[in-house]
C-alpha cells in the first residue's frame, strides 16, 4: 500500500483550512487537517516543502513508524507547526487504514466504548439576557453541556462574544491582528455574576462551562475558581497561560472548581506535569495540534493513569476532518470527558462532507470506513485563502496581555 502522492490544499470556505491529501497505489485517498489558525501557511510549507516528498513511496500502513520518522527524523522537535504537520499525516494514514480494512477508525482504535460522545456548544451574549436566549436555543437543540461567555461591562470587546445581537462570533479577521483591551478587575468582578445568572435562570440540570482564555495570574485564578464554586461549573478553562505548569499547584490549592487546559499544547511533554501531579481535571489537546490520533491517544492514556479525562478542543478553526478524527478517538477511549463542538459555518459543508451526526447533545462519528469525511478539492478551489489573524490584547496602559 505505497503512497503515490501527498499534496496540501489551503482553502477558505467560511474560514481558512489547510488539508493534506494522501493517495495510495490502490487508488485510495486519505485526508488530514493541518490548520493552525493565523499561521496556516507555515504548516502548509512545512508539509509541502519538507514532508510530502518524504511520504511518496512509503507504506501507508506503517503509521507508528511514519510518526517516529517525522518526529525523530526532523531532529527539531515539538512546536505547533511541526506537530500540526505530523498530525495531518497521521490522521490521513488512519483514514487510509480504515478504508483498506473496511472499518471506521474507531473500530481500529478498539471499538466504541460508549454509545455517543457528549459535546458542549458555545452560548454567548452582549448582555445576560442575550446569553439566556442563546442558552435556551442550545437546550432546545438537546445540548446537555453549554459553555457560557458574556460581554464584561466596561470592556470594549470580550473574548467569545459576538460584536452585536444576531452576529456571529469570529475572532480571526484582517491583514493585521485586531487590538482588544483587557482589564482583569472588571472580568473578575463580573464572572461570578455571569455564572450566578445562568444557574438562577436554568438551574443545575445542565453542565455549564466557562473559558478564561489564559488571562489571569495563578492567585487571580484561585480566587475565581473559589468564587465560582457555588455555581458548580463543569470546568473553568485555561485560567492562566498554560506553559507554566507549576502555576497550577497554586490554583489547585485554592479551589475545587475543575480545571481544563491544553488547547495550545502540542505534545505530551507540555502536559506531563499537569497530568502526573493531578493539577488538572481535563486535558484539552486536539488531534490536529497535538500530533494526530497516534500522539493524542498517548496523552489520553497517560491522563487515564492519573484520573484526568479528555476534553478536546473543537473550534470552528479546526476543519471537519479534525472533528471527525476527534469523535473516533472520543468514542473509543476509556477516560473520555467531553468534546467541544462549535460546528462549521457555511460553505464548509460543501467542501467537507462528513458522516458524523448530532442528536440530543451527543455526537457519533458514523460507521463509514476510515474517518467518514470526503474532501471535495474542486469545491475547495472556489474558496481561496485570505490571510486572517487572531486579535491581540493590550491592558489599559497599552502593554501586551495574553489574548
Ligand atoms: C477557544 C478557541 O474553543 C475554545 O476554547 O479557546 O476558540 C480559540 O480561541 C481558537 O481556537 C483560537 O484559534
Ligand atoms: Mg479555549
Amino acid at each position: 500500500m505505497r503512497i503515490t502522492d501527498a499534496r496540501v490544499v489551503v482553502c477558505s470556505p467560511g474560514r481558512n483550512y489547510v488539508t493534506l491529501v494522501v493517495e495510495t497505489e490502490d487508488g485510495l485517498t486519505g485526508v488530514g487537517d493541518a490548520t493552525l489558525n493565523g499561521r496556516e501557511l507555515a504548516v502548509a510549507s512545512y508539509l509541502r516543502d519538507h514532508v510530502c516528498p518524504l511520504l511518496v513511496g512509503r507504506d501507508a500502513r506503517r503509521i507508528e513508524d511514519t510518526w517516529q520518522y517525522l518526529y525523530r527524523g526532523a531532529y527539531w522537535r515539538r512546536g505547533p507547526v511541526t506537530m500540526t504537520a505530523i498530525a495531518a499525516v497521521d490522521v490521513a494514514l488512519w483514514d487510509l487504514l480504515g478504508q483498506v480494512a473496511g472499518m471506521p477508525v474507531h473500530q481500529l482504535l478498539g471499538g466504541a466504548a460508549r454509545d455517543g460522545v457528549m459535546v458542549y456548544g458555545h452560548a454567548s451574549g452582549t448582555t445576560l439576557d442575550d446569553l439566556s436566549r442563546d442558552v435556551e436555543a442550545h437546550l432546545a437543540q438537546g445540548y446537555k453541556a453549554i459553555r457560557v461567555q458574556a460581554a464584561v461591562p466596561g470592556i470594549d470587546k470580550t473574548y467569545g462574544v459576538p460584536p452585536g445581537d444576531g452576529l456571529l462570533y469570529e475572532p480571526a479577521s484582517g491583514e493585521v491582528p485586531q487590538e482588544d483591551v483587557w482589564e482583569t478587575t472588571a472580568y473578575l468582578d463580573f464572572a461570578p455574576t455571569l455564572l450566578a445568572h445562568v444557574r438562577a435562570e436554568f438551574g443545575y440540570g445542565l453542565h455549564v462551562l466557562h473559558d478564561v482564555h489564559h488571562r489571569l495570574t495563578p492567585i487571580e485564578a484561585g480566587r475565581l475558581g473559589r468564587a465560582l464554586e457555588p455555581y458548580r461549573p463543569f470546568w473553568i478553562e485555561d485560567p492562566t497561560p498554560a506553559e507554566d505548569q507549576a502555576a497550577f499547584r497554586l490554583i489547585r490549592s485554592h479551589t475545587t472548581t475543575p480545571l481544563a487546559v491544553g488547547e495550545v499544547f502540542n505534545s505530551i511533554w507540555d502536559c506531563q506535569q499537569l497530568i502526573t501531579e493531578r493539577l488538572i481535571d481535563y486535558i484539552r489537546t486536539s488531534v490536529t495540534h497535538a500530533g494526530g490520533i497516534t500522539h493524542l491517544r498517548r496523552i489520553f492514556a497517560l491522563a487515564d493513569l492519573y484520573g484526568v479525562r479528555s476534553g478536546s478542543h473543537g473550534p470552528g478553526d479546526l476543519s471537519p476532518v479534525a472533528m471527525a478524527a476527534a469523535l473516533h478517538v472520543d468514542l473509543s477511549i476509556p477516560n473520555f470527558g467531553i468534546q467541544e463542538y462549535m460546528g462549521h459555518r457555511s460553505p464548509a459543508e460543501e467542501v467537507f462532507r462528513t458522516s458524523y451526526s448530532f442528536a440530543d447533545g451527543f455526537m457519533h462519528p458514523g460507521e463509514e470506513p476510515g474517518l467518514g469525511v470526503t474532501f471535495d478539492e474542486e469545491a475547495a478551489a472556489r474558496y481561496p485563502y485570505a490571510p486572517k489573524y487572531l486579535p491581540v490584547n493590550r491592558r489599559l496602559d497599552g502593554s501586551m496581555h495574553d489574548w
